[in-house]
């Protein structure tokens, strides 16, 4: 049945400021990166189609208006979110510490039903500049030490790995979002299962 039905998966881009949240938008969405491009989107969230295992999704990505700074991010910004993007600027080590509390405060507001599997992706953004910080390695054994997050480096001024690193971001979304729509349709039924199972052995109990 859920196959069938056409899936808006909620995205979300957490960083500090300045990272590059709203231009790796910006570019995934409008295929442009622009000096000009306001921080502010004047809208809660972009849409935009992608297609995964021959299947249209759309994507709904809520990117910050700068209020990450204030971390002051209201709870509609986290409800129901399907895939959560955590990014860092491969130039600032500063916003790469952050990505830590990023996640915990994600999880805190979120409360997702099962925080431990819950996806996150990490991009590494700024790769085109010069003046790394962070190396590959450190970013890789982070990712790998929460639960192997996967993770992109990436350039949205250069519209490196943008793409790819957004169809991973829907696959995982997609793949959480079945999970969740399972859960919820069919709890009555493992309430049955249990219930048939303590019947039978109560039933085993009086044959004898
Ligand atoms: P934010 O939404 O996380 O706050 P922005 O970040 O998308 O507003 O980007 C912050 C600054 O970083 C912008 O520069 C933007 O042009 C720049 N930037 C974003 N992504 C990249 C990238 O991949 N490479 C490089 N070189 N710069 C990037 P300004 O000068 O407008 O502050
Ligand atoms: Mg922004």
């Amino acid at each position: 049945m859920s196959s069938r039905r056409k899936a808006i998966l909620k995205v979300i881009i957490l960083g500090d400021s300045g990272v590059g949240k709203t231009s790796l938008m910006n570019q995934f969405v409008n295929k442009k990166f622009s000096n000009q491009y306001k921080a502010t989107i004047g809208a809660d969230f972009l849409t935009k189609e992608v297609i995964v295992d021959d299947r249209i999704v759309t994507l709904q990505i809520w990117d910050t208006a700068g209020q990450e700074r204030f971390q002051s991010l209201g709870v509609a910004f986290y409800r129901g979110a399907d895939c959560c993007v955590l990014v860092f600027d491969v130039t600032a080590p500063n916003t790469f510490k952050s990505l830590e509390s990023w996640r915990d405060e994600f999880l805190i507001q979120a409360s997702p039903r099962d925080p431990e599997n819950f996806p996150f992706l990490i991009l590494g953004n700024k790769v085109d500049l010069e003046n790394r910080a962070v190396t590959l390695k450190r970013a890789q054994q982070w990712c790998q030490s929460k639960n192997d997050i996967p993770f992109y480096e990436t350039s949205a001024k250069e519209a490196v790995n943008v793409e790819l690193a957004f169809q991973e971001v829907a696959r995982r979304a997609l793949a959480q979002d079945t999970e969740t729509e399972l859960y919820n349709e069919f709890p009555d039924q493992i309430k049955l299962n249990a219930n048939d199972y303590s019947r039978d052995r109560e039933r085993d109990h009086c044959a004898c």
